[in-house]
Order: structure tokens, then C-alpha cells, then sequence
């Protein structure tokens, strides 16, 4: 049987609505079975509604109407239809009162979506549109309201009762029940609504704001975890502080509470005064964290809390301005990081984040704008390119009109909306507006999808001391976007002389599809330092020589293009030896290479943590992303080939540098140590990859079993490469690992990912027996991306096998999902997606794949939109 097509939404569409919702008032009784949701709305004709005849149509799925009352009186079945998923009241008079009656059962949702349990307690997610799946509503982001919620529920299983806002009263129902009643003074849209009912322990602090005032910090988690939850507290205040400091952003309620659960779909969400948060990004201590983990705490703590200004005061008008709340927060969080740590290491993982997920989506049958013009499905488009080009997007405007204006320009932006949903438009235009710079051409990278490329040439006249650039910028065509017209984007670059001193420094400003610039005064032949700090989200040609490349890996004075320039040389060593691997010739490192590398080591000024980052070989990902067909296998063999090959040459600057930076200290998160054992630990990367027995047991195992119990970074660093590869010592090391952590869910995700990323020929087989083991549970969003995530996003030579194994059994899991959780088998259906890179044999397997999961009865809209389009 064919499905049908789920109709898609558009932009151009957008009408206000024609009735407006002023306050909510919800009861909630939470049952063992079912739920019992009251919400009374006051309700009037919206002055901006454009329609003759209003209606008033609300949304909702998988809820049981039970009751619905007009200005108290309770309407029949001939005043209301309800139709696929709507609700539909026909005669409504200007202004009213609606009560609406409905019964859910959150212990069945396993989507994950409105109301559910995880672990037993109670929580929500309500973006994009899970208030639907509460109560019938008028499920849009610029439907603002003021609400009040009372909730009821047994006592014992459920003492914590959380809402958004304050809590204003509570009390006791007979013998078991007791309630309270939470009060939000802001006006929001539902999808920043939260309830939180469960049987929780509480962290707690406090923050003093800018002005004076007193805002209690809660987190709560499941009983066992206070002592996690030190780091994620700390990196609150962090980001309270700094986003005053920084933006001139204050905290507006008096307490701010956070709640960790273990089943949830993404990262976090910002809902308003109640964060909800996946246990990964809270909990934290040195023997259960990596320094990423660490890490990432910090900055999904930034990005949430961040969204309190970015998102909830001022919130998108429809789904297709999410970039405006979503760009900009990230962007914001990019920027607390920066300013927090180490600038130039966080700027570098953000350009990876992009190259590693935004490019693919770019250039393959996903492409959409950072501003879509029509979705499915909005749950979707929640991507890199919404999320991370709309962050480099925002810092190009920083870029192109200043630090300090486009502060102004923020300024404006919130004060002007503050209240409001508004769009990307209405955020362009307060930039522009401060800075008196038209960005009427910059618009271009909200609306047009695709990575641009720049083809850069320069020239030296000795005669006049003047150098040229001429740069040719084009942009692939992508779906329903055939011809682009150029971009106008801050192009940064220095100029070095032979000597490494910069001679000058600035920001080009880029806006035909070829420009010629010209440079005054310059002594000598510069050798330039292109698209410095990556000032805009593009590829880069230019033909530079390798000396070129290696003297800007030693001098250049931008940090972040240091490491870049050992980038684009290791993908141009790597890409050639591919060449070589394809026609079966000898590989054999090109000369002079081994010298570049141990000078690196000998950077002794650089901060450790960047010279870890200029150690580390460009990802198997960004460089299929540099193929027009990806050959997985031979990108595999050839870096592994270039790790072992400089493990053994410089075999003894590694294991000096290791033991330099090795230390059996306290584990610390600051920036000093995480350099440390980021070095130390690349060191050890490529010091496992060498046959040497004795090694591997002096350092890897050693450390190994030192910091089993206390340090999970040195851990897990000790053993990737053990387990990665067919070592006699993975069956040993992963069943001690196992039963040291066995109780530790978060611990056991890295286990099993572990595992999901061998390169093993048996890989497949061992994931496939590890969806049967206690440890692995297919609801558990955590559990499906350490498994079945790692193994078809991190290890494409086992995912794309020849034989098509991988793909057939991701498409039974997509399947599975499907049924129980759509946005989770959307993600999980990706991989299939680029199936257009890989060569034919490959790209037959693949499409039969998805040939066969479109013909499944019962897609979800979510998986459908992204299998028809990628087989369009
Ligand atoms: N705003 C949420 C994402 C919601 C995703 C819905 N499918 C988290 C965040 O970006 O902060
Ligand atoms: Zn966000």
C-alpha cells in the first residue's frame, strides 16, 4: 500500500489567528493510568485576524475529549467536529470563556512528546507542538498567554510538583493527594509550557542579579545524582553572570529551576523558569565525564539559560523563523564559551560541528535554507543548518557592523520586542537600523540553502608594491533552488611577510560574484591568512603550496587559522594517499611531512589544548565530505595508515610529551588541565595505534586502571583505540569496564558506543546482540544514539559494509522506531539519506532501503518527509 502524502505547511501561508488566547488556567490530576487535564481559557477575536468568517480551530492529538464548555455551558456534539486532529467549534461569540475537559495517558506516550514518564516521574516537551498531545489548543508560537497551573497528585510518589513561574499556594487533598498552584507572570506560548511530578532530590544556590535582586536556583534530579550536579550549578551562575556582563541580560523570575530526566529526545529545552534537561548535559563528576562532557554541561547550560531572553521574552512568530530564537543562541553560547575558555579551541570545535553536519546537510537532498519555506514535519527541521549556520549567520552581522554595534543592535532588538513573537526580519532590521548598514543583500543567507565556495587567486606587483585578490564566490544548486545570486559576507585576512610578521590586517567585505581588492604598500610577496577565524560559513580554494601551508601552521598570528592551515594540509596529504590506495599503490608519507608534525609538537608557546587541536587529523567525515563519491573504506585505511605512520617515526616525542603531561593530580575542569590531558591524551591516540604490546600495557592500560574509578576522560582515552580495533585485550577491558559502571546509565551509553564504533569485521553482529542486553532499551533516546547512532554515524566502514548488512538492519530500526518514537527514527534515518555520495552498488542498497521504509504502512510524517525527499 502507498501512503499518503502529509501535507506540508509554507511560509508564504502564515495568517494571524483569527481568536487570541489571554490566560490559561490548568488543572492537571495525575493518575497511574490516566490524566485528567482541565484548561480554561479566556478567549477573544483577534483584532489582526485578516478572514471574514472566523473560526475557531484548535489542535490536539492523541487526547480524549471528554467535556467542552462555553461561557460554562457545555456544548453538544452538533456545536463542535473534531478532524484530524483538530478541533472545530462553530459559533463563538467575540469574547469568551472556554473550558475543554481531556484525558491522556502519559504512561503509554512513548514519543516522548507532551505529557510522559521517565523513571516514573512525570515531565513535558512541548516544542515543537506537544501541548497538543495535552489538551486541545491553539498550538502556535505566537499564541502568548499567561498561565496558571494546578497540579495534583499522590503524595508519596509524587512530592515535587513544578510549573513555570512561582508558586503561589499548595495543600493537601484527603488522606493521599496534595496540590499545588504555580503562577507565571510572563506571557508565553505553549510550547515553553512545562510540568514536572515526580520523586526528585534538590540541589539548590542562589544568584544575585545585576539590579539587586535574589533568584533561587534549583536543580533536580533522580535520587542518587546530587552529587552530579556541583559542575552544572556552577556553570548556571557562570552564564547568569556573563550574560549580564556580556549582553546586559538579567534574570526576570525569582527562582530558576532546573530538572534532569533520563528519557528525553534532545539535549534540553528552555522551557520558561522550568529547564528540562537530559541527565547528559547536568550530571557531571570526574570518574563518570569526559572533559567534553564537562564541557558540553556548560555550554547547554548557556544555551538554555540564554534562551530566557533569546526565545522566551521575545519568541519566534511561526516555526519557520526558529533560526531567529535557535542562530541566535547558539551563537550566544558559542560566545560564552569563547570568552569562558579557550577562545581559539572553541571557535575550532564550532567550524567542526559545522563541517561535520551542516555541509552534509548543504549539499545533499535535505538542503534547506536557514530559513525553510515549507515543512512536513517541523520537528524536522531542528538541524545544523537551522542551529549552526544560523549561528554563524548572526556572527557574520557581528562581524560586518562591529562588536559594539551589533550590541546596540541586540539592545534595540529586545527592548522593541520584547513581549512579542516576531520574525527573522524584525531582528535584521534592528541591526540595521543601529548600524545604518543596509543588509538588504545579506538577507540572502536566510532565504538561499547551500554552501557557498570561494575561488580565490592573488598577485604580487614588485613594481608598485601592490597585491591583488581576486575572489569568484558561486554556490551549488539545491532543491528548488537551481541559480543562486552571490552573498554579501565579511571576508577577515591578514598578511604575513616572510618572517611571519603580519603587515596588515581586515575585513573585506564580499558582495559580487567576482571582486578584484587591491593592497596598498606592501613590501614583499605576502603570504595571506584567508577567511580568518572562518568570518563566514563557505569553502575555501586557494591554491596554496605546502611551505605556504607549513609556515602558517608555525606563524600565523590568527590562532584559529593555524590550525586551520594544518587542516587544509592534512586533507590534501590524506586526499592524495586516497588516490594512491584506489589505484593500489604503495602508501608512503610524503617527504618532509614527519618534520612539520614534530615541529608542531615543539610549538611550546601554543596552549596545550590547541596544540592537541593541530595534533588531531581532519574527521573521516570531513573528509568524505571533501569526495564527490566517498570511498569510506579507503578515507579509513588511509588515516589510520597516516596515525601509525607518525606514531612510529616520532615514537619518542610522543611518549616524552605524554609523560610531561601526564599526572595522577585530582581531576580539575579548568583550562590549564584539560590542556594538559588533551595533549597528552592525543599523544597516547597515536601511540596505541604501534604493535607494541609492552607500550599499550606501560601507558594505555596502565592508565587504564588507574583511573577506571576516577577519571573518565583518562579512561576512556586509554581504551578507544583498544576496543576500536581487533585487540586481544577488547573482550577483557570492555567487561571490566562494564561491571565497574554497570549502574551508571550515562557510563553505560559510552559502553555501548564504544562498541557501536569498532572497527571489528564482527561489529554489526556485536550491536545487533547488544539490542537484546539488559543494558540497551529502544525507548531510551540516550541508549539509541550510543548504539545505534555511533555505529551509522561514526562507523561508516561497518555501517556502509559492501554487503548492505548495516543498512538493512538500520531500516528494521527506523521501523521500530517509527512505531514508538518518530522524532528519534527521523534522526536515526539520515544516514540513508546522502545515499547519492556513495557509488553505485552502495547507492542501490541504500535506496532499496528506503524504497522499503516509504512503503511501510503507518509512517510518521516525520520519517516520511525525510525518505520522499531524499529519494526525490
Ligand atoms: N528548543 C529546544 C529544542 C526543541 C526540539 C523540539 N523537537 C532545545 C534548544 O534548542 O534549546
Ligand atoms: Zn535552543
Amino acid at each position: 500500500m502507498k501512503n499518503i502524502s502529509p501535507a506540508a505547511v509554507y511560509l508564504k501561508d502564515y495568517t494571524p489567528s483569527d481568536y487570541l488566547i489571554d490566560t490559561v488556567d490548568l488543572e492537571f490530576e495525575l493518575g497511574e493510568t490516566s490524566t485528567r487535564v482541565k484548561s480554561k481559557l479566556t478567549v477573544r477575536e483577534n483584532p489582526a485576524s485578516l478572514s471574514s468568517a472566523k473560526k475557531l480551530i484548535l489542535n490536539g492529538e492523541n487526547v480524549l475529549l471528554k467535556t467542552i464548555l462555553l461561557n460554562g455551558k457545555e456544548l453538544t456534539k452538533t456545536d463542535f467536529k473534531i478532524q484530524e486532529n483538530k478541533l472545530i467549534i462553530s459559533a463563538v461569540p467575540a469574547k469568551f470563556e472556554l473550558e475543554i475537559h481531556t484525558l491522556i495517558k502519559p504512561q503509554e506516550n512513548t514519543s516522548l512528546t507532551g505529557l510522559y514518564q521517565s523513571n516514573g516521574n512525570f515531565c513535558t516537551q512541548c516544542e515543537a507542538h506537544g501541548f497538543s498531545h495535552i489538551t486541545y489548543f491553539l498550538d502556535r508560537p505566537d499564541m502568548m498567554a499567561c498561565y496558571t497551573t494546578t497540579i495534583i497528585a499522590d503524595k508519596e510518589k509524587y512530592p515535587i510538583l513544578l510549573s513555570n513561574g512561582n508558586l503561589v499556594a499548595s495543600g493537601s487533598l484527603g488522606k493521599d493527594k496534595h496540590w499545588v498552584k504555580w503562577e507565571d507572570p510572563f506571557k508565553k506560548p505553549c510550547y515553553l509550557f512545562a510540568l514536572v511530578a515526580g520523586d526528585l532530590e534538590r540541589v539548590q544556590d542562589e544568584f544575585i542579579t545585576q539590579s539587586g535582586r535574589r533568584v533561587d536556583l534549583h536543580i533536580y534530579v533522580e535520587k542518587g545524582n546530587k552529587h552530579k550536579c556541583e559542575h552544572a550549578m556552577q556553570a548556571v551562575k557562570k552564564a547568569m553572570k556573563w550574560d549580564e556582563d556580556t549582553f546586559g541580560r538579567e534574570y526576570d523570575l525569582d527562582i530558576y529551576m532546573i530538572v534532569a530526566v533520563s528519557d528525553f529526545n534532545m539535549g534540553a529545552m528552555e522551557n520558561k523558569g522550568l529547564n528540562i534537561f537530559n541527565t547528559k548535559y547536568i550530571l557531571a563528576s570526574p570518574e563518570t565525564a569526559t572533559d567534553d562532557d564537562f564541557l558540553h554541561v556548560e555550554s547547554v547550560i548557556a544555551h538554555e539559560y540564554c534562551h530566557n531572553w533569546s526565545g522566551n521574552r521575545v519568541t519566534c512568530r511561526d516555526w519557520f523563523q526558529l533560526s531567529l530564537k535557535e542562530g541566535l543562541t547558539i551563537f550566544r553560547d558559542q560566545t560564552f564559551t569563547e570568552d569562558t575558555m579557550s577562545a581559539a579551541v572553541a571557535r575550532i570545535h564550532a567550524v567542526n560541528d559545522l563541517r561535520n553536519s551542516q555541509f552534509g546537510e548543504d549539499a545533499g537532498p535535505l538542503a534547506h535554507p536557514v530559513r525553510p519555506e515549507s515543512y512536513v514535519e517541523i520537528n524536522n527541521f531542528y538541524t545544523a543548518t537551522v542551529y549552526n549556520k544560523g549561528a554563524e549567520v548572526i556572527r557574520m552581522i557581528q562581524t560586518l557592523i562591529g562588536k559594539e554595534i551589533f550590541r546596540q543592535g541586540l539592545d534595540l532588538y529586545f527592548s522593541r520586542h520584547d513581549g512579542q513573537a516576531v520574525t527573522i526580519e524584525d531582528f535584521v532590521k534592528a541591526m540595521e537600523e543601529s548600524s545604518g548598514i543596509s543588509l538588504e543583500q545579506f538577507r540572502l543567507w536566510y532565504s538561499q540553502a547551500g554552501t557557498p565556495v570561494l575561488d580565490i587567486k592573488d598577485e604580487y606587483d614588485p613594481h608598485h608594491k601592490t597585491y591583488y585578490l581576486t575572489i569568484r564566490q558561486s554556490c551549488p544548486a539545491t532543491p528548488g533552488q537551481n541559480e543562486k545570486l552571490p552573498f554579501h559576507l565579511p571576508f577577515k585576512i591578514g598578511l604575513l611577510n616572510g618572517s611571519g610578521e603580519e603587515m596588515f590586517e581586515t575585513v573585506l567585505q564580499v558582495k559580487k560574484q567576482v571582486e578584484k581588492f587591491k593592497f596598498d604598500n606592501i613590501s614583499s610577496f605576502p603570504i595571506p591568512s584567508l577567511l580568518r577565524s572562518f568570518s563566514a560559513p563557505v569553502k575555501l580554494h586557494f591554491s596554496y603550496s605546502d611551505e605556504q601551508l607549513q609556515f602558517l601552521m608555525q606563524h600565523d598570528t590568527d590562532l584559529f587559522n593555524r590550525w586551520e592551515a594544518g587542516t587544509k594540509y592534512w586533507v590534501r596529504v590524506i586526499l592524495d594517499l586516497v588516490n594512491d590506495f584506489q589505484v593500489k599503490k604503495k602508501l608512503q608519507l610524503p617527504l618532509g611531512l614527519i618534520n612539520v608534525f614534530s615541529a608542531l609538537l615543539q610549538q611550546a608557546e601554543l596552549d596545550k589544548w590547541l596544540l592537541a587541536e593541530m595534533l588531531t587529523l581532519p574527521s573521516e567525515r570531513y573528509l568524505a565530505e571533501q569526495m564527490t563519491i566517498i570511498d569510506v573504506d579507503a578515507i579509513h585505511a588511509v588515516r589510520e595508515f597516516v596515525i601509525t605512520e607518525l606514531a612510529n617515526q616520532l615514537k619518542q616525542d610522543f611518549i616524552e610529551t605524554y609523560k610531561k603531561n601526564h599526572s595522577l593530580n585530582t581531576y580539575q575542569f579548568n583550562l590549564q588541565e584539560v590542556g594538559r590531558r588533551q595533549l597528552k591524551n592525543r599523544c597516547l591516540d597515536y601511540l596505541v595505534h604501534l604493535d607494541d604490546f609492552t607500550l599499550h600495557e606501560q601507558l594505555a592500560l596502565s592508565q587504564f586502571a588507574v583511573a577506571l574509578k576516577n577519571n573518565m576522560t583518562d579512561t576512556l582515552s586509554a581504551i578507544k583505540y583498544l576496543t576500536y580495533v581487533d585487540s586481544p585485550l577488547q573482550g577483557k577491558i570492555l567487561t571490566q569496564f562494564y561491571a565497574a559502571w554497570k549502574h551508571d546509565p550515562l557510563v553505560v551509553d559510552k559502553w555501548l558506543s564504544l562498541q557501536a564504533i569498532s572497527k571489528s569485521p564482527d561489529t554489526l553482529d556485536k550491536v545487533k546482540l547488544l539490542t537484546q542486553h539488559e543494558a540497551f532499551d529502544i525507548k531510551n533516546p540516550n541508549k539509541v544514539y550510543a548504539l545505534i547512532g555511533a555505529f551509522a554515524r561514526h562507523n561508516p566502514v561497518r555501517f556502509h559494509s559492501a554487503k548492505g548488512e548495516g543498512y538493512l538492519f538500520l531500516t528494521d530500526i527506523v521501523l521500530e522506531l517509527n512505531a514508538l518514537n518518530p522524532q528519534i527514527a527521523a534522526r536515526m534515518v539520515t544516514p540513508l539519506t546522502d545515499w547519492k555520495r556513495y557509488d553505485i552498488h552502495r547507492q542501490g542498497l541504500m535506496q532499496r532501503s528506503l524504497e522499503m521504509i516509504l512503503k511501510t504502512k503507518s509512517l510518521s510524517r516525520d520519517v516520511h518527509e525525510l525518505v520522499s525527499k531524499s529519494l526525490q
